[in-house]
């Protein structure tokens, strides 16, 4: 299978915006969401991963109408929706926006239960965020700490959660490289399918993220570094399209299980694979969302 591609859209108060490290007060705007998603879309992404900043901070639910409008604009693209679903009622909002899948955090530490019930419930359309600094699950929009990345995961994998999202929050927007030995471990650690986010800056990147395919990972959350015309989306999916393992030569298993993996030992080192001073991909901008310049 050739690893998903997400394009990231963060919704600040009704604009496209990055943080640095999550951290409120560090974001760069990058103007109209439904253009940064409608750019994603028409270069051939098929999934896109849109967080409500505001509601994962606690502000409440600002940029539902912009998660509608995206939904609308970008269908038959599938919408990835996140951001402050803390109860039923959040849930059930953002599936009747039409994303496809919710993805759940805070919840998973405050509120397990409901985030059991909620899997058992929706299936497919619900995963569960992992967002962690090293082991440490984080919350609240970051601000708050607690529970264990791998305690967690499992108990919510028993209790019948499908997909979960990993995110290296020390890594996302920092255009540093994705947590590749974390998400082995993480990896090693669940039979179900595993989005990984945080850090993502060069095509070696996603070239390195592909060679976890084979062990459970299925997409890859791209944010800053197509704001910041490190590579666009056209380039991405290619890069990937190239990695996938010839399907003809792997065994065939049902959608969304594979067969426990041992774990993977090390990070998956490509030849020239790092970056040196943000060297590692061509750098232009992209070509169909407003041009940014300043990030990075
Ligand atoms: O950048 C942040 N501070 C941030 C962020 N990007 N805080 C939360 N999130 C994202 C998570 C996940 O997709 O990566 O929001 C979602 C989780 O929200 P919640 O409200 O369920 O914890």
């Amino acid at each position: 299978m050739t690893l998903e591609l997400l394009p990231a859209v963060d919704l600040l108060d009704g604009q496209a915006a990055r943080l640095v490290q999550g951290v409120a007060g560090t974001e760069t705007g990058y103007g109209d969401p439904v253009e940064a998603a409608t750019g994603f879309a028409a270069q051939g992404a098929r999934w896109l991963h849109v967080v409500d900043l505001d509601a994962a901070f606690g502000r409440g639910p600002r940029n539902r109408e912009h998660l509608g409008r995206i939904v609308a604009a970008v269908g038959p693209v599938q919408v990835e929706a996140s951001g402050g679903v803390r109860t039923a009622d959040d849930l059930h909002a953002l599936l009747e926006l039409g994303a496809a899948r919710v993805v759940i955090g805070t919840a998973a530490l405050e509120d397990p239960e409901w985030v059991a019930e909620a899997c058992a419930r929706h299936g497919e359309a619900v995963a569960v965020g992992l967002d962690a600094r090293g082991r440490t699950l984080q919350a609240r929009g970051w601000t708050a700490s607690g529970g264990d990345l791998f305690e967690v995961l499992q108990r919510l994998e028993a209790a019948g959660c499908r997909r979960f999202v990993h995110t290296e929050v020390a890594r996302d927007g920092m255009l540093t490289g994705p947590a590749t030995d974390r998400l082995a471990q993480v990896l090693a650690a669940t039979s179900r399918p595993v989005i990984a986010s945080g850090g993502v800056a060069t095509l070696d990147d996603l070239r390195a993220l592909a060679t976890l395919e084979p062990s459970g990972l299925e997409g890859a959350i791209v944010g800053k570094a197509l704001y910041a015309g490190r590579f666009t989306v056209t380039d991405a999916l290619a890069t990937l399209a190239e990695e996938a393992p010839n399907p003809s030569a792997r065994p065939s298993q049902p959608p969304g299980t594979r067969a426990s993996q041992p774990p993977v030992a090390g990070a998956p080192e490509r030849e020239g694979s790092r970056r040196g001073g943000g060297a590692g991909g061509a750098v232009h901008s992209p070509p169909t969302h407003p041009a940014d310049g300043g990030a990075g």
